[in-house]
């Protein structure tokens, strides 16, 4: 983009005059009405125009200042981004909010109700999608250059609606109004190769492709927070050739057939898969992968030669991190571009490849470990296939010149899985192609270095690093929690924090002063109130804004256990029958979404819904306890739960949760954890203090050891009593008939040991409910999870990956 210059461009102002003047022209020559006439979506699009123009211009100067420095640029590979609403956002990042407040007033339009209006697009499942957000808006405050490269799906991940209990999935058309905040690059198109054969030409191996599909780029701007820096997310999506209409057919009335070949090609961006650390076998899942891959490689290389020329330089102008392995097919690619395209010998093919990328691992799961079949693999991408086995080849000659002899090791290690049917590992692929491996806390760093990944930790000691996630105290804090953050800026004499998360640690010498303490109080209740009105106007549950609130939110699945949560509702629901001062009143909140076919989870899901129905109509619990399931869990709901919540629920299996980051979210928020020492709650629990922090459960040599040993999850039913009757509650049919096959997992294997912990999590939650009992002694804890918590900052995270993986240095970019 060029630099603005010359009178023609109208200057783009911060008062309230000139917000109004281009609001009102906006609505005029974008939409076509006046405000007389305008609906709230026209005001609401004007608005987001008139806020992105004040964000273009520092784009304009981004660009120019990155041309003119030539840096080395930090691309981000993701399958997935959520990056929530935009509209608040960018009216802090653009310092408008009041402006624009004011004069939407005086045109008779409040800004609350048309910020409604504003689509988050949820372009991701769950933790790894956000943390992508959280980084590339931490890269544009640190002044870093920085593209992320995504897929901009028509369809995002599904609205979950609770149908007599039960998840019902919706389609989310999250573009289906317009979305303002993206800018469609439709002459930049670049075609994708699929399927076809390899043909040797003058000695060199080329790949004649038998279908091409266009990618078609839009970009989102991403603003830094304090900075002038605004870096973008590059979305591409699938498109036909414009011939690839059939107008003979449609002719003939076969108007199915007509459109056949545009929905095979405009398919691949169609839907994000909403698989979650799961393997998910699909033919255009692989599509979609290679699509990213393809499509953002050109562009990187496109970007590079407008500054350079020489590709010796290429890895110390570029360096491409791949967010798990959904985007591991870019080292093949990369390959496939130096060998074939630019004819560079393989070797020197190689040593740039290795030194571009950098490979974070999100899980330990083995299930969660891609692996695509070779069948399919040489049917699509038959060229990338050969480069696969040369590299495996380098790879495993490597192996026995340093391991001679080891037959076990080389199959091990080896890019290819041979038995039950012969595999690529992405995994392996995404190791043997980086320069660096991280894992995203530092226990799940170090055990993927012992368990998953231990054989190339041997080889490669050096290769391998932590790098423990965070999130973003502008989004999570200032955007999410207004209350709290104009409150922590009163106490700490400003905003700086926003950008030092560290200075929260001003408030720690404030956690037992009563005064401060009750002005705490009053912003939790406060948000409390505002997440009853939403749960009741959702759900038709009244909520008690003095209840201790606990939340346990976050995508579902067996091991993040749900289920033992739902075990101690059940039992506190028995004891406060017998007694009604058994428990501190409490609000039990559930948010979720669970993979489509994740059967085991879904059932879970009816089961809360069950339990809750139950609770909440049986009058000797009114007031004491009430279970809530809100539906749709996503980033915009999540803004909504976290400032509100009491007590953080992060109960994974030790060793099952990579990081979570929603633990640091609540934490940040005041939430008091109630956790495993798993991922990253092990780091929180050693800043905030272990009396600050309700611990509970096997750790993860523990439940390794418990696993492997002869574990009867039916004796410890058998042996305590309460559990017993909670689970004959389960069994009675009391919370909906058939809930059989839930018991059965939790008896037959208990892969989760559920069971096992129930005991001690009880325990753990009677403490927490004596520490409630003491307003003071909670709200200390609180203030000091809070203070405690710079940590966390998504800004520690990128000046890690910057300082030990990227070495990619900040590019100020000069004011107007
Ligand atoms: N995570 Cl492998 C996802 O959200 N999706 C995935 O497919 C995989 C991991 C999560 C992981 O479960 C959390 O523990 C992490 O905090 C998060 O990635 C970000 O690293």
């Amino acid at each position: 983009m060029e630099q603005p210059n010359g009178p023609a461009l109208r200057a783009i102002g911060t008062t309230a005059a000139e917000f109004e003047r281009d609001l009102v022209s906006n609505l005029y020559f974008e939409r076509g009405t006046t405000m007389e006439s305008a609906s709230a979506q026209d005001v609401y699009q004007s608005l987001a125009v008139t806020v992105r123009d004040r964000l273009v211009d520092r784009r304009a100067r981004t660009a120019t200042a990155h041309q003119a420095a030539n840096p080395r640029c930090v691309y981000y590979l993701s399958a997935e981004y959520m990056l929530g609403r935009q509209l608040r956002q960018n009216l802090q990042y653009t310092g408008t909010e009041e402006v624009a407040r004011d004069v939407l007033k005086g045109l008779g339009v409040s800004l609350d109700e048309i910020a409604d209006f504003d689509v988050e697009p949820s372009l991701g499942n769950g933790g790894l999608g956000r943390l992508a957000a959280c980084l590339l808006d931490a890269l544009a405050t640190a002044d870093i250059p920085a593209v992320g490269y995504g897929i901009r799906y028509d369809l995002g991940l599904f609205r979950q609606a609770i149908v007599d209990g039960a998840q019902v999935e919706r389609p989310d058309d999250w573009a289906f109004d317009g979305s303002p905040w993206e800018f469609p690059q439709q002459d930049d198109r670049q075609a994708v190769g699929f399927y076809g054969r390899v043909e040797v030409e003058a000695g060199r191996r080329r790949w004649i492709p038998e279908e091409t599909v266009l990618g078609e780029p839009s970009h989102m701007l991403v603003p830094g927070y304090g900075t002038q820096t605004v870096n973008i997310v590059r979305l591409w999506r699938a498109r036909a050739d414009s011939d690839a209409f059939n107008l003979a057919d449609f002719a003939a009335g076969r108007s199915a057939e007509a459109v056949q070949e545009v929905l095979r090609s405009e398919n691949i961006s169609k839907v994000l898969y909403p698989a979650d650390s799961t393997e998910f076998g699909r033919e255009l899942r692989l599509k979609q992968q290679y699509f990213l891959v393809s499509c953002s490689l050109w562009d990187i290389v496109r970007r590079f030669h407008l500054r350079n020329s020489d590709w010796t330089v290429f890895a110390d102008k570029t360096v491409i991190q791949l967010n798990d392995t959904h985007p591991a097919l870019a080292v093949p690619e990369l390959m496939r571009l130096l060998v074939d395209e630019y004819e560079l010998d393989w070797d020197t093919a190689w040593s740039i490849t290795r030194r571009t990328f950098a490979y974070t691992c999100h899980t330990l799961l083995p299930e969660a470990l891609e692996t695509w079949p070779v069948a399919l693999f040489e049917r699509l991408l038959p060229r990338h296939l050969e480069i696969v086995y040369a590299i495996n080849q380098t790879h495993l000659d490597e192996v026995e010149s340093r391991f001679p002899g080891d037959g076990d090791l080389r199959r091990r290690l080896s890019l290819i899985q041979e038995e039950p049917e012969r595999r690529i590992r992405m995994a392996h692929l995404a190791v043997v192609g980086s320069h660096a491996v991280n894992g995203v806390a530092e226990l799940h760093s170090r055990l993927l270095a012992e368990t998953t990944l231990a054989d190339f930790a041997r080889l490669w000691p050096e290769r391998f690093r932590n790098v423990t996630n965070g999130v973003s105290p502008r989004r999570f804090l200032r955007l999410a929690n207004p209350r709290l953050a104009a409150l922590i800026s009163e106490r700490l004499g400003g905003e700086g924090w926003l950008t030092d998360l560290d200075q929260l640690r001003g408030l720690a010498a404030l956690a037992g002063d009563s005064e401060f303490q009750r002005r705490w109080r009053v912003v939790k209740r406060d948000n409390k109130l505002d997440l009853a009105a939403y749960v009741r106007a959702a759900t038709g549950v009244v909520l008690d804004p003095d209840a201790l609130c606990d939340v346990h939110v976050k995508r579902f699945h067996e091991y993040k256990r749900q289920l033992l949560k739902l075990l101690h509702v059940i039992t506190l629901h028995d004891r406060l029958r017998a007694d009604p001062g058994a428990d501190v009143p409490r609000t039990v909140v559930f948010a979720g979404k669970a993979a489509p076919s994740y059967h085991a989870v879904k059932r879970i899901i009816q089961l809360i819904n069950g339990v809750a129905k139950v609770v909440n109509a049986d009058p000797a619990v009114a007031g004491r306890l009430t279970v809530v399931f809100l539906p749709d869990y996503n980033v915009t709901r999540a803004e909504l739960i976290v400032p509100a919540a009491d007590l953080s629920e992060q109960i994974s299996l030790a060793g099952k949760e990579a990081s979570g980051t929603g633990n640091m979210k609540l934490a940040l928020n005041g939430a008091v954890t109630v956790g495993t020492l798993d991922g990253a709650n092990i780091e929180l629990r050693d800043r905030v203090g272990a009396d600050n922090f309700f611990l509970f459960g096997v750790d993860a040599a523990c439940a390794a050891e418990v696993r492997r040993g002869d574990y009867r999850p039916g004796e410890i039913a058998g042996s305590d009593p309460e559990l017993a009757a909670a689970l004959a509650a389960i069994a009675d049919g009391r919370y909906g008939a058939g809930f059989g096959d839930v018991l059965d997992t939790l008896l037959g294997r208990d892969e989760y040991l559920t069971l096992a912990d129930y005991r001690a999590y009880l325990d753990a939650q009677d403490a927490a409910a004596a520490a409630w009992r003491d307003p003071a002694r909670w709200t200390a804890m609180s203030i000091r999870n809070t203070a405690h918590c710079g940590f966390f900052s998504a800004d520690r995270t990128v000046a890690d990956y910057r300082d030990r993986i990227w070495h990619a240095d900040p590019v100020p970019v000069p004011p107007r």
